[in-house]
Formats: structure tokens, C-alpha cells, sequence
């Protein structure tokens, strides 16, 4: 044990061999799937110990190595806080420090599984298709040199050293907010592997498994003033604190190729088919989100909570769930839409989880596509009105031109920013048309939809006149 730490950290981290390695340990999956973990091995037993991997930056294992890699998970719930010590990591590894280091540990035989939070630019492909983005700099990097630096790269390269070892591929199990998660990412998997080594690829095809999975759980980036209050609450400071709502769903499908932790023992539904279950959370948690994200940021909120706190706003998003969102979905068995729709309001109301806009508005070229486009283009095919949606797709081009309603400047995150801002025009109509060129954005169904064009003009032309929330009213 190390001296000189609080004592809730003291712990010996376990000599158990790690049965999973993570890519991506931001603070989602220490909320979410680190934790789910940690009950089933303390349900039902099993070597199945975390090895973290970031693959940008060493913030994370900076705050988390003097800690003895625990960590506090508070929940912030409307009517009060649970703090939680999880000690299920056993490491974290820096991937620009030392890729080759990264690569041995997803090849120890312990390893049975590579999980993945690396959000939806990470995977390198192209948002309205799914396939990999081979002119992707990293990607490029990565068919070149035998050190990677993307994810895909990571998972190709680890699997050629597991098949020239002998030893078994480990299931691939994504836990990012895409369509057909674990499908799509196969399919970069496979065609990044061709490009290197045919044979690896029907290998990895034959042997390998990348189940698609559903994740749900609000995690707001961690701020000073959580600091601040888990040392109020507890006493301890804790550099690597992550925060949560109470909610949390993980429905995952249940094709593991070599074994996987009792998470059935936990709660995590493991099901045929994921499909439904994404569809619903996909379109109707993260869309609304990404909706709010942008108009609410134009119309001066701060956060999701104090967004639909706004009648304006609680109204709208109601009414998109109701009339747009929901038509356009086979619910999952079991589960009631209305029902889900309510307890989605009660969830982004909560007023002790202070998720920025501002954060949510970020990469929407990587989002907007499963989020909100691919309904907007069924809606539209089956002959319904989707006025609420194409605002939202207008608050996002206004958003992105990086100039506020008052001409102030908006700080733009997104692996397209430059291109994006370039697309504004004082003429709503000529900015739409620019947009109309986002191949990778855009699917073909609605940049041929002259209707969808002229709509899409005339929400921009309303949110350019009015403003946001005279908009949405
Ligand atoms: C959010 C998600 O940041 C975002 O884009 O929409 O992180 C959202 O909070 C989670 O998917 C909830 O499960």
C-alpha cells in the first residue's frame, strides 16, 4: 500500500492477471461498464480485472496512479448523492507513451475481452455509411507502421499477435453510441485487417466476436465544484472522480467468443438482438440531447436541466418524442415508448446533473447521423412532418458556423470544424445548399429530398430571424 493515501483508497490492486483491457478510459465507462463489472465479479467471482488504455492524453492515469488506480463514482440523484469507491482497474497505459506496451497487454493470454469507450470519431469511419474512412490520418499511420495509434488499428495489430501466438482473439465488445455498434466496428476491423493481411481478416471473421451493445447512463464531464463537494461529503479528495445520475442500462448481445463476466447477475439484459433497444435509446435519449445541445445553447441555456426547464423547451422535446421520434420506432419487447419518454424527462430535469450543452454539442458531423438524420429521412419517407428535427439540423448548422445569435464566437469541437464553418452564408438558403455537399453527414435519401432542402432552409431562415427560442415556440 502507498503511504500518504486517503485511507478509503488503500488497497492492494489485485495480482490477478487483467481479464479485460479497455481503449478509452474516459469518465463514461468508469461510470458505467467499470462498474457493472465490479458487481458481477463480486456476484459471481471470475478474473476479469480492468487494464486501462487512453489513447490521447495521461491525465487519467496521472489522477489515478497515486490513488492505487481507485476511484470514487458519485451518484447525483434529485434528492441526493451516494458516493462509491471502485477498485476494479489494475492499470491504466498511456498508448502515445508506449504502443507496443498497449499491444502486449491486449496479447496476454489472460485476455478475454477488449472493450472500447473511444466516442464515435474514434473508430475512424464514415458517420452516414459505417465503412472506414482509409484516408483518415491515423488510419493512414496505422497501414503503414507497425505501432498504431487508432482504435481500429490497436484491435487489428493486437489480433495478428494473438493468431501468430496461437492463442484465441478476444471478443470485441463496443461500448459507444452507434448503430449496430459491434457490427460496424467488425466491418472497420475487417477492412482495415484486408489492407494489411487478408488472411488475418477472414481469421478474425471466422474466430473473432464483436457482439453490438446499448449503453445508457448520464455522465457529465467531472468539474472543480464535484471535487468540492465529494470532499465536503467525505472528507478525501479525489483527483479522478467521476459523476453520475442514479439511471443506468446496458443491454448486450450475447455472442462472446471467449467468456465473459456474470453481468446477467447485475442487471445487464443479454439479449438476440440489440437493434430495437439502440433504436429507442439512440433516437430518443441522444437525439433529444443533441436537439437541445444545440438550440438551447443558441438560446442562452447552460445545461440540459436548465434547458427543458424552460416551458419552450420542455414542451418541444415532448412533442418531438410524441409526434417524430416515436412513429418512427418498433419498440424493444416489453417496453412502452410513453413510458420511456417520461422517464427520459424525469431524467434530463434532474437538477443536480449539470451536463453542458455545450459538451453534448460536441462532434455533431460524428452524431448527427444515428441521431436524429436517419429519423428525420424515415419520417419523411413514411409522409410525416418532422418540423422539430429539421429545426434541430438548423440549430446545428448555425451553431457550427462558430458565431452565436449576439455574434459572439462559439467554441466548436468537432473533427470537421473547419469545414463546417465554412459552409455559412448570410442566405440561409445557400448555407443549406453547402451543407448539402457533407457526404459523410448527410445520407443520399436527403441531400436528393428537395423538399428536405427547402424545409431545412426555412428553419434556418426562422432561427436566423427569431432566434432559438422564438423558434422553437
Ligand atoms: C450525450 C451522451 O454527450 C452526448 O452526446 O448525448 O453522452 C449521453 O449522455 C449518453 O449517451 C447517455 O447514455
Amino acid at each position: 500500500m502507498e503511504a500518504g493515501l486517503p485511507a478509503r483508497f488503500n488497497r492492494t490492486p489485485s495480482k490477478a492477471p487483467a481479464g479485460i483491457v479497455h481503449l478509452g478510459l474516459g469518465a463514461f465507462f468508469r461510470a458505467h461498464g467499470a462498474i457493472y463489472v465490479a458487481e458481477a465479479m463480486a456476484a459471481s467471482g471470475g478474473d476479469w480485472g480492468i487494464m486501462g488504455v487512453s489513447l490521447q492524453s495521461a491525465g487519467t492515469r496521472d489522477r489515478l496512479a497515486p490513488q492505487g488506480w481507485a476511484y470514487t463514482a458519485l451518484e447525483l440523484g434529485p434528492e441526493g448523492e451516494t458516493p462509491q469507491v471502485v477498485t476494479v482497474l489494475q492499470g491504466v497505459l498511456v498508448a502515445p507513451e508506449d504502443p507496443q506496451a498497449v499491444l502486449e497487454a491486449m496479447a496476454a493470454p489472460s485476455v478475454r475481452i477488449v472493450s472500447l469507450t473511444v466516442t464515435e470519431k474514434g473508430y475512424c469511419h464514415e458517420p452516414s455509411t459505417g465503412r472506414l474512412n482509409a484516408d483518415h490520418p491515423d488510419i493512414r499511420h496505422d497501414l503503414d507502421q507497425p505501432l498504431p495509434k487508432s482504435a481500429p488499428g490497436f484491435l487489428v495489430r493486437a489480433l495478428a499477435l494473438r493468431r501468430d501466438r496461437r492463442l484465441p482473439p478476444f471478443t470485441v465488445l463496443c461500448c459507444d453510441n452507434l448503430p449496430g455498434n459491434g457490427r460496424v466496428l467488425r466491418g472497420v476491423v475487417l477492412e482495415l485487417a484486408r489492407l494489411i493481411d487478408p488472411a488475418l481478416a477472414d481469421w478474425i471473421a471466422a474466430e473473432g466476436a464483436f457482439p453490438s451493445t446499448m449503453v445508457d447512463r448520464i455522465v457529465p464531464a467531472t468539474t472543480p465544484a464535484d471535487l468540492d463537494r465529494l470532499e465536503a461529503l467525505t472528507g478525501a479528495r479525489d483527483e479522478a472522480l467521476v459523476v453520475h445520475e442514479p439511471f443506468r442500462q446496458w443491454v448486450v448481445e450475447d455472442r462472446f467468443c471467449a467468456g465473459r463476466p456474470d453481468l446477467g447477475a447485475v442487471g445487464v439484459q443479454l439479449v438476440e438482438d440489440v437493434t430495437p433497444f439502440e433504436h429507442m435509446k439512440l433516437r430518443m435519449l441522444n437525439g433529444a440531447h443533441s436537439a437541445l445541445a444545440y438550440l438551447g445553447y443558441l438560446a442562452g441555456h447552460r445545461t440540459i436541466a436548465d434547458t427543458v426547464a424552460d416551458p419552450v423547451f420542455g414542451a418541444y422535446v415532448r412533442r418531438l418524442w410524441q409526434d417524430e421520434i416515436i412513429p418512427a420506432l418498433t419498440p424493444p419487447p416489453g417496453v412502452d415508448l410513453a413510458a420511456y419518454a417520461d422517464a427520459l424527462a424525469a431524467r434530463f430535469a434532474n437538477p443536480a446533473i449539470r451536463h453542458r450543452t455545450w459538451q453534448i454539442a460536441m462532434d455533431g458531423s460524428q452524431k448527427l447521423p444515428q441521431r436524429i438524420l436517419g429519423t428525420i429521412a424515415e419520417g419523411r419517407a413514411a409522409g410525416r412532418a418532422v418540423p422539430g428535427l429539421t429545426l434541430a439540423v438548423a440549430a446545428w448548422l448555425r451553431y457550427v458556423s462558430g458565431r452565436d445569435e449576439a455574434g459572439a464566437p462559439i467554441d466548436v469541437r468537432d473533427p470537421m470544424a473547419a469545414r463546417l464553418a465554412a459552409l455559412w452564408n448570410d442566405d440561409p438558403a445557400r448555407t443549406v445548399q453547402n451543407a448539402m455537399t457533407l457526404e459523410q453527414v448527410f445520407p443520399q435519401a436527403l441531400r436528393r429530398d428537395a423538399g428536405f432542402v427547402r424545409d431545412l432552409s426555412d428553419a434556418l431562415h426562422r432561427l436566423v430571424e427569431r432566434g432559438a427560442r422564438a423558434a422553437v415556440a
